[in-house]
């Protein structure tokens, strides 16, 4: 008899979309693109590798020097024992409740940032909260390393959750593409990026959109950043110094006032403050004058083309795009607060194709227009803890406990953190200056950590249990920003001895003697067929018919009908209608230019309108040692670090790619595939260059994604941008991720 292992294609979502899965037997052995989708993403196509690689983990171990004399020391150069689960979870939930019992539940962090995978009940983030709650809480975090200090600021000046404004309040691509005439893109918009969305984006819609907006001869787009490629190619690009934004809005917006062009109505209507804000534009309070000719130096933007564009943005229909790139930098705050105060004098805050947007093209959901549906998220229950840090202020965390910080107009010390849990995230990939986290991560006593692959982060735990991969068991698939409902079937076997991180925690809570608590009595099925209910009836009640758990379970997956055939005004369109009955929700009811909230804070930082502020690094300040600026965007390959270990076997994959301009390489003597080291104070990586003139000279770009090396390696062999990033906060108010700020310098290597 011979065996011939059934051979099988099913689809599953993931958060770079739909894809048909294709098993024989027990494994994975192609992805096909799945067929409504316009413009698939390839990142499927490494998952076969990826998920029967040797990196998996797959028992449970636990580091040798933590499990014979609790060693901290040795994190990431020990080797690992494997245990019996039920060994590991005994030695787990003792350790957990150690902690807790000596130290108190103030004593775990459990802010475990990170993507981890598409769908709705597996979602490790969920899980690792709700199992830390039913044991009595944790240190946890607030915002992202996305927009973190977005979603600190923007509250000041539009008074609305920065999320709800970019997910719910800005125009579709519809409306963009029916009004805007001058598309003004900080940082660009890159259909790249938007291959991927939390949670699955099945359309992928951003190339469709720009081929219709290059078509149109009354609209321009202008990627105004350091690389061309951040927009598709066809439109303009302004090259612009890395940090200077700024500076370019600030001299825009001087040219609409000295020129008369500011729309003083709207103004007069619906903002405060602007005549605090006017002296230091018109350099009354500090002698500086903003003018295009103070900005050129600083952002390498010839005076003439500030000026063009400020006078055709004020005589057309104009849509002004900001990146959150440019908040993931020191003193991001300005930028995004001074983007706002620039549409507020443009007057067109509010209008079809008008105004100002966040994030178009960050993520494939931005500019969707799609009805919202609530339900399916698991319940996360009450947290007893109520410290909760910056997200990106991990590092500072561990290093300094018991030290006071500011954050947004509060001021608290830092906990002291004994125990650290992270699931679905990957900190020695995403974190800034990882040789400084390296240090931070010596300080807590246990680092328990929830990963199917062996990652530079599970090679730092004391406690590594192996996770599913969302191939191994069954989930929902569904996203806010999409329409479409998927039925993710478990296409293989778990590898190895992995359980779903729901199983994980259960059989901890279980040992902690909260297993009811957390189980609520079911099992992953119950659970999977309660949240479905509940989203089903709240459909229904929304109009929305969809199929039963089983049907859907049957069919695989089903596009939902919510896509509306017109618009529905935004929140700011209802504000300019009548900002009487509609005021925002900021003191004064309007968008805030001077906000007394931010400048009764007192942080020279963040002062209380938006102003020019250099952050440490950037080009205007460049020494001979590091002359370059460094920007590290998001892979377009891959999400983040995910199926890094596949990738990195592809011949020349590795190390990463940097892009250099063809004056900078030429004066190292770089040509495009040599091997190069990428160094500065703080540490050095390997990197392949690529040498092109889309990019800005003085600017250098190496994606994130790549893993980090072993400790005591003095260069990261694989090009982890993140040894050469600067660790501080945005601001004393935002406390945001500063990765885009960094010089370096490039020299041949061998
Ligand atoms: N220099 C620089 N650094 C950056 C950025 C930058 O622009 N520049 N960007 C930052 C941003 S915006 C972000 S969002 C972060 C992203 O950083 P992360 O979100 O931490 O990166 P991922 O690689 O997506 O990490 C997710 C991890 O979860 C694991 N995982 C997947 N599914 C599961 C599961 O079901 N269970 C468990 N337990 N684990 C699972 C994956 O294997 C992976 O290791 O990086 C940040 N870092
Ligand atoms: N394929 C893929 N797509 C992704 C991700 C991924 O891992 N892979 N990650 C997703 C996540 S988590 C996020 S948060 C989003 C991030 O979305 P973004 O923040 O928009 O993306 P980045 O790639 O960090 O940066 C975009 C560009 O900003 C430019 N830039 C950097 N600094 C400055 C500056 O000071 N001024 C100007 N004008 N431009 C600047 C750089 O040239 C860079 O290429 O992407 C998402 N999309
Ligand atoms: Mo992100």
């Amino acid at each position: 008899m011979t065996d011939t292992p059934e051979r099988k294609t099913r689809v599953t979502s993931s958060h770079w979309g739909a894809f048909e899965v294709v098993t024989e037997g027990d494994r994975i052995v192609a992805t096909r693109p799945f067929a409504p989708d316009p413009a698939p993403s390839r990142i499927p196509e490494i998952l076969p590798q990826a998920v029967h690689h040797d990196t998996r983990v797959t028992r449970p171990s636990v580091r040798r020097g933590w499990l014979e004399t609790r060693d901290r020391s040795r994190r990431g150069q020990d080797d690992f024992v494997e245990l019996p689960w039920d060994e590991a979870l005994d030695i787990a939930a003792s350790e957990i409740d150690r902690v807790r019992t000596t130290h108190g539940n103030e004593a775990i962090f459990g802010g475990s940032y990170g993507w981890a995978s598409a769908g709705r009940f597996h979602h490790a983030l969920s899980q690792v909260h709700r199992f830390l709650n039913c044991t009595g809480g944790y240190v946890a975090s607030f915002g992202s390393y996305s927009t973190g200090c977005a979603q600190a600021i923007m509250p000041h000046v539009i008074g609305v959750n920065f999320l709800k404004y970019m997910y719910g309040a800005q125009h579709s691509w519809r409306t963009i593409a029916e009004n805007t005439e001058t598309l003004v893109m900080f940082g660009g918009i890159n259909p790249k990026n938007s291959q991927v969305s939390m949670g699955g984006v099945t359309e992928h819609e951003t190339p469709g959109w720009f081929d219709r907006f290059l078509q149109d001869p009354a609209m321009r787009c202008i990627n105004i950043g350091p690389q061309r490629t951040d927009a598709p190619e066809g439109c303009e690009w302004i090259p612009l110094r890395p940090a200077s934004d700024t500076a370019m809005m600030l001299a825009l917006a001087y040219v609409l006032e000295d020129e008369g062009l500011t729309d003083r109505a709207f103004l007069d209507r619906f903002t405060t403050g602007f005549d605090r804000f006017r002296p230091y534009l018109m350099g009354d309070s500090d002698g500086t004058p903003k003018t295009p000719e103070w900005a050129a130096p600083l952002c390498e933007v010839d005076p003439q083309t500030i000026r063009d564009l400020a006078r055709r943005m004020a005589a057309t229909r104009t849509m002004i795009t900001v990146a959150w790139s440019l908040q993931r930098a020191e003193h991001g705050e300005q930028p995004y607060w001074m983007s706002m105060v620039l549409g507020a004098m443009l007057g067109q805050v509010g209008l079809p194709g008008g105004g100002v947007g966040y994030g178009y093209g960050a993520i494939g959901g931005v500019g969707k227009s799609l009805r919202r549906l609530g339900g399916m998220t698991l319940g996360q229950g009450q947290n007893p803890v109520e410290h909760v840090i910056p997200v990106a202020r991990i590092a500072d965390m561990l290093l300094n406990p018991g030290q006071p910080y500011d954050f947004n107009g509060r001021n608290a010390p830092y906990p002291d953190i004994r125990l650290v849990y992270w699931a679905g995230g990957n900190p020695f990939h995403h974190h800034q200056d990882l040789n400084r986290l390296q240090e931070a991560w010596k300080r807590p006593e246990t680092v328990i950590v929830n990963e199917p692959w062996w990652t530079a982060t599970a090679k730092r735990a004391d406690i590594v249990f192996p996770a599913t991969t969302p191939y191994e068991r069954e989930d929902i698939g569904r996203a806010n920003l999409d329409d479409y409902l998927f039925f993710m079937p478990q296409l293989i076997p778990p590898v190895g001895e992995a359980r779903s991180d729901y199983e994980i925690f259960a059989g901890l809570a279980e040992r902690l003697g909260v297993g009811e608590r957390f189980t609520e009595g079911r099992d992953a099925d119950g659970w999977l067929r309660h949240l479905y209910a509940d989203f089903r009836e709240g459909a229904a009640r929304a109009g929305v018919e969809i199929l039963d758990f089983d049907g859907l379970r049957d069919r695989n997956w089903m596009r939902l009908p919510i896509r509306p055939d017109e618009d529905e005004p935004s929140f700011l369109t209802r504000f300019r209608d009548d900002p009487d009955a509609q005021p925002l929700a900021t003191p004064s009811g309007r968008i805030e230019i001077f906000s007394e909230t931010v400048d009764g804070f007192g942080y020279d930082d963040c002062p209380g309108h938006p102003v020019w502020l250099p952050p440490k690094e950037w080009l205007g300040e460049a020494g001979t040692d590091a002359p370059l600026h460094l920007v590290s965007p998001q892979p377009g390959d891959k999400l983040h670090s995910q199926m890094e270990s596949a990738l990195a076997d592809v011949p020349g994959a590795r190390p990463e790619t940097l892009v250099i301009s063809p004056s900078d390489a030429n004066a190292r003597g770089i040509a495009t595939g040599d091997l190069v080291r990428v160094h500065n104070a703080r540490g050095a990586c390997m990197a392949r260059a690529l040498v092109s003139g889309d990019i800005r000279p003085g600017v250098v770009a190496l994606p994130t994604g790549a893993w980090y090396g072993d400790p005591g390696e003095n260069t990261d062999p694989d090009g982890n941008p993140n040894v050469l990033t600067l660790d501080v906060g945005t601001s004393r108010l935002g406390q945001g991720s500063s990765a885009h700020t960094a010089l370096v310098d490039v020299s041949p290597a061998g």
